[in-house]
């Protein structure tokens, strides 16, 4: 028998019912986070087997706060894995496409990435600020969701936002929505610009060379779930608008990026030990502070499989 992979065997080794308690949804407790987006759940044991009225409580509660902050959890990868597993398939991206820890010998991430200073070869994100974003966005599939726990935390710094790119959509005044709804986007891949050593611009003009394969999306995306629009555009990364002239593009990406990032669309997270803060790519961007590179940083990440954006 070929050995299972690390989400198999994470799923074949999680506590079953009959040998554990189960965590019902008695003790949880959902409560809005005042602003811009985002719940706090406390009560729960996400080592334990979930019942069906917790994951679906859960799930509901994304759709209705697109963050959700768990508290006081203490997993293994394999638990993280499998906890995070009742919400989707995990990300795969195709072999051919870059993302962050990407292995030279599969051309896969690994299916729990360290997002980390700290853990010397794979310190993928280094201690940098990282610019709003969704992950996977270049991707033909991008990631629905992702799942980041908290091990080591570094003293000062290192905060992570999300953004309700919902809440921006539907401020938007009449002409600018009905501009951009039936726009498509082509997000480059940054992973292939880091290869060729940059530049890194944030739009691409028609004179520039264009570098790997473009997917093109819907610069306003529809939940898959919930049906909910939101603008779908990271702030910083390599973009361009089909079918539009150059400075007609641009123009219209630094205003919509300018809109986006207003502290009233944002809520930044103070990380504390053993926080899972579990996000939505589809409708919501985050960013990160930050830090200094003497001080360790180590979260670990489980990106969950997503639709072609609609
Ligand atoms: O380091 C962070 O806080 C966020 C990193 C990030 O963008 C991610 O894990 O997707
Ligand atoms: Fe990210």
């Amino acid at each position: 028998m070929s050995a299972l992979t690390q989400l198999s065997s994470s799923i074949a080794q999680a506590p079953r019912w009959y040998e554990h308690s189960i965590q019902t949804l008695d003790t949880v407790r959902i409560t809005p986070i005042q602003g811009a987006l985002g719940a706090i759940v406390t009560g729960i044991n996400a080592s334990l087997p979930q019942s069906a009225e917790v994951i679906l409580a859960l799930k509901q509660a994304l759709h209705e706060h697109l963050i959700l902050v768990f508290k006081q959890q203490q997993l293994e990868d394999e638990q993280l894995l499998s906890f995070a597993s009742y919400f989707g398939a995990i990300f795969k991206p195709p072999a051919d496409i870059p993302v962050l820890a990407t292995q030279t010998d599969t051309g896969l991430p690994p299916d729990v990435v360290p997002v980390s200073n700290a853990v010397g070869a794979g310190d993928y994100t280094g201690h940098g600020e990282l610019t709003p974003h969704s992950d996977h966005h270049w991707t033909p599939q991008p990631s629905s969701g992702s799942l980041l726990y908290a091990i080591e935390l570094p003293k000062d710094g290192g905060a992570t936002s999300w953004y309700n790119t919902v809440q921006a959509y539907a401020d938007l005044d009449d002409d600018a929505r009905q501009e951009i709804d039936q726009l498509q986007l082509i997000t480059y891949n940054p992973f292939l610009r880091i290869k060729s050593g940059g530049p890194f611009p944030k739009y691409r003009f028609s004179n520039q060379p264009v570098l790997g394969a473009a997917f093109p999306h819907p610069l306003v995306r529809t939940h898959s779930e919930s049906g909910k629009r939101g603008i779908y555009l990271d702030t910083h990364t390599e973009v361009e608008v089909v079918g539009y002239d150059d400075q007609r593009g641009a123009a219209l990406i630094e205003k919509l990026r300018a809109h986006i990032v207003q502290p009233k669309y944002r809520y930044e997270h103070q990380w504390e030990t053993g926080d899972i803060v579990y996000w939505d790519n589809q409708v919501t961007l985050h960013s990160r502070t930050a830090f200094p590179a003497e001080q360790r940083r180590l979260l670990k990440r489980v990106s969950l499989a997503g639709n072609r954006p609609f």
